[in-house]
């Protein structure tokens, strides 16, 4: 049996729990808050991307239904980690996304316009519509294209602290990936050689327990994610992936572990993705509708909002207008980048080279008049 994720918000929500702090029977818990280092500021900038995040992903599926996008990947019941984790990082430290956690771009500052352009694949794209939707990359926020193929970002990860590493630089490199890519090669390489060169490096599986149709037991053998660190020299934690203020605490760790030349670490965020793989995937064909509802009842945003509000960090109202603005944000980007055009035909061939080379000079004329 793998041991029990690492929680912090419903520990803080039962009263009686943590008396091995040595607290009387009934006194009052420290507020996690409190004890994590954390203003009520801190605590709504999470809930800030939290709420943004799950907006997208409304607005993204229904755009996808309608016609006007052609493809969306939801994370809806993964924004806890998601936002958790970026909290954890520094404007320096350089992240290799999985295709589920836009979460870490939005809470780094990636403007959701832009965010939003790549899903029309228009002209104010990053990426000008040569990606997939979903598929942003941010310079700026330091956050390296998301690609498709499962797993490419590990080693590159690796190779990345590796490279601050030899460079003497203290900065850190976080690389996300889904249960299901822990069966890739990648993943094998990316941590064999982090563990032998204590690279800088957290990996964080986001354990959401399917890859599409295939669950996690046909996945491994391991009792868990994390004790696979094991094998590569390194500490793995398990950490209750809809808990934002857990993952926080145990990425935070993390980093300070690798930026102090401690060497990397395996975080298992244990979570569940509540809508489908992608707007392309019906999960009522795979997936039982109990197990659907156990994890709604563990909402990342339900069980942060019953946090905030317990503890006086917020009142309702203005959890509520933070919402309402999320939603407003994204509605208005969705419908003022749907009017952008696509970008021009000749942009084709540019951000290859510096400038134009003689060969793709003569690709672009046979292909049309410069
Ligand atoms: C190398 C490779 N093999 C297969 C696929 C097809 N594929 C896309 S997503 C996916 C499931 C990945 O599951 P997981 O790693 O658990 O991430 P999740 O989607 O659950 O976040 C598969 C098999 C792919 N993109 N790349
Ligand atoms: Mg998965």
């Amino acid at each position: 049996m793998a041991s029990a994720p690492y929680t912090i918000l419903d520990a803080a929500a039962a009263p009686g729990r943590g008396k091995a702090d040595g607290r009387k029977p009934g006194a009052a818990a420290p507020s996690p808050a409190k004890r994590l280092g954390l203003s009520d500021e801190d605590l709504l900038s999470l809930f800030r991307t939290m709420v943004r995040v799950r907006a997208l992903d409304e607005r993204g599926l229904m755009s996808q239904r309608q016609g006007r996008i052609g493809f969306y990947v939801p994370s809806t019941g993964e924004e806890g980690h998601q936002a958790g984790a970026a909290f954890a990082l520094r404007p320096e430290d350089w992240c290799y996304p999985s295709y589920r956690v836009p979460g870490v771009a939005v809470h780094r500052g990636a403007p959701i316009h832009r965010m939003v352009a790549n899903l029309f694949g228009n002209d104010h794209d990053f990426t000008r519509g040569r990606q997939m939707p979903n598929h942003y990359s941010f310079a700026e926020q330091r956050f390296v294209s998301i690609s498709s193929p499962l797993g490419t970002q590990i080693p590159q990860a690796v190779g990345t602290a590796r490279a601050m590493q030899i460079r003497g630089e203290k900065r850190v490199t976080a690389v996300w990936f889904g249960d299901g890519t822990t069966s890739e090669g990648d993943f094998h390489v990316g941590l064999n050689f982090a563990g032998v060169w204590k690279a800088p490096c957290v990996f964080i599986c986001q354990n959401n327990h399917w890859a599409i149709s295939v669950p996690l037991h046909q996945q491994t053998a391991s009792e868990s994610i994390a004790v696979k660190a094991q094998a590569y020299g390194f500490p793995g934690v398990r950490v209750d992936g809809n808990d934002v203020l857990a993952v926080y605490e145990v990425v935070r760790d993390a980093v300070e572990r690798a930026r102090s030349g401690g060497g990397p670490t395996l975080v298992e965020a244990v979570t569940f993705r509540m809508g489908p793989h992608s707007s392309s995937d019906d999960p009522t064909r795979y997936r039982p509708q109990e197990q659907v509802d156990e994890w709604k009842r563990r909402d990342p945003i339900e069980r942060f909002r019953a946090f905030l509000l317990g503890g006086g960090h917020a009142d309702g109202a203005r959890l509520a207008a933070m919402e309402e603005e999320a939603r407003a944000e994204v509605a208005e980007a969705f419908k003022a980048e749907e009017k952008v055009g696509p970008p021009p035909l000749e942009s084709l061939f540019e951000d290859v080279f510096a400038s134009m080379t003689p060969a793709r000079k003569d690709e672009s004329g046979a292909a049309f008049p410069l």
